[in-house]
């Protein structure tokens, strides 16, 4: 399996995030994509290569111009108001306020296309989300072009990211905007199903009308845990979308005995769906040692996850989302995707 990935993503290098009450050391660190990559080299999973430059094009389909506007702008906005290092939002417009006016301060704006206070940004954020989001492209036109399955080493992630705001170490939607230019180029019906241990709360909200992208997500229950707000199971899709949108909320401490029947009753719903390409978000989050997460899967079970999504028969794109224990991201992820191609 084709892996793609650049260098330039490790710029979004956060040094802090707000957690239990203070500022702790940021999680979501450029040594996550490179034991990734190490591991893709140790194991000679396939070729590396770095990712051609789609511009914004692909971007606007899935995320507002406004809010590509403000990304865009955000470093020279920093520097015009003095603002060195991260910066975090930390004021929203939630009921009570108005959601109609855009202010003109960085805060404000901040506030406006932001979810929020967990995700730092600093100048060079947005340039490495853009490439991370190129990654994806690359990975989804492989796939295009006939390969059974392709590997995008996203980083930063993109499954929290909503259509216009940033939020969960997540700025640009690489899933969703992978998934988008799929259903562009070629395929009528795709099925996103994320394994990430928190909810794909962005990639529901893009796609929660639409009866052509199925969303399907197995997370922590957000009664316990981050993002909160959203990934319920009786959220099931509106409109169009109506029966397209289905969510398995999990207990803390989930093992691969349980979080396997929703894995099954998951990989049952795009069979019946009759996708023409899976992509997976493929969060790592899920593992036993996870430093902010609380599922129990062990290393071997991500082998065996690799080896479910195999039997699905489709052509596969997996687009890296979360994860946090450093020292066996390489594996653990590395062991999905070689389960999935021992299995063919
Ligand atoms: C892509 C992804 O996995 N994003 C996750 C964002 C989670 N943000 C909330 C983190 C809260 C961490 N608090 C952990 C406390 C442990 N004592
Ligand atoms: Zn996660």
């Amino acid at each position: 399996m084709k892996t793609v990935f650049s260098e330039l993503q490790l710029n979004h290098r956060p040094t802090f995030e707000l957690s239990d009450g203070a500022m702790a050391p940021a999680v979501e660190l450029p040594a996550r994509a490179e034991f990734v990559r190490d591991r893709i080299v140790e194991t000679g999973l396939g070729a590396i290569q770095p990712p051609d430059a789609f511009g914004r094009g692909p971007l606007e389909r899935v995320h507002s111009r406004a809010y590509l506007d403000f990304m865009d702008g955000f470093r020279a906005q920093c520097e015009r108001e003095g603002r060195t290092g991260e910066v975090f939002p930390f004021c929203w417009p939630t009921a009570g306020l108005r959601a109609d006016v855009t202010p003109r301060h960085l805060d404000g704006q901040l506030g406006r296309y932001s979810f929020d206070a967990g995700t730092p940004i600093g100048p060079e954020s947005w340039r490495a989300a853009k490439v991370s989001a190129d990654t994806a492209l690359s990975a989804a036109r492989l796939v295009k072009d006939g390969e059974r399955a392709a590997f995008a080493l996203c980083r930063p992630p993109g499954h929290h990211a909503m259509s216009d705001r940033f939020g969960g170490y997540c700025f640009v939607n690489n899933a969703a905007v992978a998934a988008q230019y799929l259903r562009d180029q070629s395929a009528a019906r795709i099925a996103i199903l994320d394994v990430d241990y928190h909810h794909g709360n962005g990639t529901q909200e893009i796609f929660y009308e639409r009866s052509d992208v199925l969303f399907l997500s197995i997370h922590a229950d957000p009664a316990d845990e981050y993002p909160y707000f959203l990934g319920y199971a009786d959220e099931t899709g509106t409109g169009e979308g109506a029966g397209f949108n289905q969510n398995w909320p999990l207990a803390i401490g989930t093992d691969w005995d349980g979080w396997s029947a929703a894995l099954d009753a998951a990989c049952g719903r795009v069979m019946t769906f009759g996708a023409d390409v899976a992509v997976i978000s493929l969060g790592l989050d899920p593992y036993e040692h996870d430093p902010i997460s609380r599922f129990r899967l062990q290393s071997g079970d991500f082998t065996r996850l690799g080896a479910r999504l195999e039997k699905l028969g489709l052509p596969t794109l997996f687009v890296m989302e979360g994860g946090y224990a450093i020292d066996a991201l390489g594996v653990n992820c590395v062991n999905v995707l070689s389960g999935f191609e021992d299995a063919r």
